[in-house]
């Protein structure tokens, strides 16, 4: 059996690229697939993606390979469930500031007596209730990632980082660089030190680390430094540099 997404980001081998999706349309997801993506981040957070698209958002992905990954609007244990329950191979938090903020997310993804994960063995990631090792095979599979993306986070992150069960934080340099002061610009050399130190710090402490990369320049630096997942792109910017380019070159 091919290794799942928790086992992937704890692992060495290849670091996952993924891709945020905003656009709720299986067709975006397989079109990430045919890209060549390992995974796909469906964004609850920004953009129209509801509950409702999950199921066959969470569908395709699996249909056409990809790992996937709901980013939840914010950090409650019910939309985290909601995600898992869908399906979904876990989950990203976002805006994640403190040790509670931490355990609650992770306390979510796991049933009892790891977590508080509200049980119920009817609903799509149990077949239904036709998978009677629903509750184990989920609380080994569902990854918790956590986003530290703003200075409370970041003056948190040794907390954050020994929380039991997390999986990995996940650093947003969009949201960093307006919380450091320097807004729009996620690769201003004091952004992007502040990434590389919460990385290494990450490291240091034995958890794996995943970052936002807005250019494939950054991608590749922070997969030098040993990230096990990158958010490499997004598919409206994709569509639209897709949609410029032919029309750039015609007018010259
Ligand atoms: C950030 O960089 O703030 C993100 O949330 C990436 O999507
Ligand atoms: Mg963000």
């Amino acid at each position: 059996m091919s290794p799942n997404l928790r086992e992937r980001l704890h692992g060495d081998g290849p670091a996952l690229l993924a891709t945020f999706v905003i656009v709720p349309r299986i067709e975006i997801v397989e079109l990430a697939a045919a890209a060549g993506y390992d995974a796909v981040v469906l964004d609850q957070e920004h953009g129209p993606i509801s509950i409702d698209s999950l199921p066959a958002l969470i569908a395709a992905a699996r249909g056409a390979g990809l790992a996937c990954i709901v980013r939840v609007p914010e950090c409650r244990a019910k939309q985290i469930e909601s995600a898992l329950d869908a399906g979904a191979d876990g989950v990203l938090v976002p805006h994640v500031s403190s040790a509670d903020a931490a355990a609650e997310a992770v306390g979510a993804t796991r049933f009892a007596p790891e977590g508080r994960r509200g049980a119920n063995p009817y609903v799509r990631a149990a077949g239904f209730s036709g998978d009677p090792a629903f509750y184990g095979s989920s609380n080994a599979r569902c990854a918790c990632l956590a986003m530290v993306e703003g200075r409370a986070g970041v003056a948190a992150l040794d907390e954050i980082l020994a929380t039991p069960g997390l999986d990995g934080i996940f650093v947003g340099p969009v949201d960093l660089s307006l919380s450091l002061g320097y807004h729009g610009q996620p690769e201003h050399p004091a952004v992007v030190e502040a990434v590389g130190d919460l990385v290494e710090r990450g490291h240091a402490r034995g958890v794996a680390t995943a970052v936002f990369a807005p250019t494939p320049t950054a991608a590749r630096r922070w997969l030098d430094l040993g990230v096990r997942l990158v958010g490499l792109s997004i598919d409206t910017a994709a569509i639209l540099a897709g949609f410029r380019a032919p029309l750039d070159e015609l007018r010259g």
